[in-house]
């Protein structure tokens, strides 16, 4: 039976989401963030050494990274379903976008989550002023401008085919939904791209997506 080490308010979300696509069976095992410092329990190293979600076993096979997951997952149980043929574009496209969701997608929306959050930590109050003017600068010199070119980019991508890896919805999509959802809530992502909205709109109304959201618990996005 897959396990899924589920993490509150995480990207464990999508591997639920896709377990509910493929109709698999699987058990979640869940954990709560500290609520101080947002990082996960320890218990978690004990599943994988670096203590972070999503992480799943399956039989003897313990496998953390959500691409190698997702990709493992879609390949094994996936009987052709949610994954573009070997040897086509649309493959290529999928394989590119499994590893941009966290290559390149994540990290600036993770600087920005930072960032912000320098800005707001408590702090003596002779340093605040330095601190927010090193946070600020950060982020309108580096974090901001690099946010708005993948979301402009990502906006064009879904301008050429209805889902990310071309006509047909497959698992890319999944793996491409979380830094689309982190870019909603904190990332500047409003109607203004309106394909990725769109996007947003068109996963959220996937009966997969909802039952995985039931099972899972709330997922609420840290902004
Ligand atoms: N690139 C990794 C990132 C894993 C990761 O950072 N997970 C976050 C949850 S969204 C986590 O476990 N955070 C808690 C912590 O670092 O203690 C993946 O895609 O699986």
């Amino acid at each position: 039976m897959i396990v899924v080490h589920h993490l509150n308010n995480s990207r464990s979300q999508r591997v639920l989401w896709l377990l509910e696509e493929l109709g698999v069976e699987y058990d979640i095992k869940h954990y709560e963030r500290d609520p101080q410092t947002m990082l996960a329990p320890p218990a978690l190293r004990a599943v994988h050494p670096l203590g972070k979600s999503p992480v799943i076993t399956d039989g003897a096979l313990t496998l953390a990274e959500s691409g190698a997951i997702v990709e493992y997952l879609a390949g094994r149980y996936g009987d052709g379903r949610f994954l573009p043929a070997a040897g086509t574009a649309e493959r290529m496209r999928y394989t590119y976008w499994l590893h941009y969701a966290e290559g390149s997608a994540m990290p600036p929306l993770l600087l920005k989550l930072v960032f912000d959050r320098v800005e707001s930590a408590p702090m003596p109050f002779f340093i605040r002023p330095v601190a927010k003017a090193i946070a600020g600068r950060a982020k309108s010199s580096f974090i901001e401008p690099q946010i708005k070119l993948h979301l402009d980019f990502m906006e064009a991508e879904l301008g050429k085919s209805a889902w990310f890896a071309g006509d047909a919805f497959s698992a890319a999509d999944i793996q491409m939904s979380f830094p689309l959802e982190a870019a909603a809530a904190r990332g500047g992502l409003t109607a203004t791209r309106p394909k990725l909205m769109d996007f947003l709109q068109r996963i959220h109304a996937r009966p997969a997506y909802q039952r995985a959201l039931e099972r899972g618990g709330p997922y609420e996005l840290l902004t």
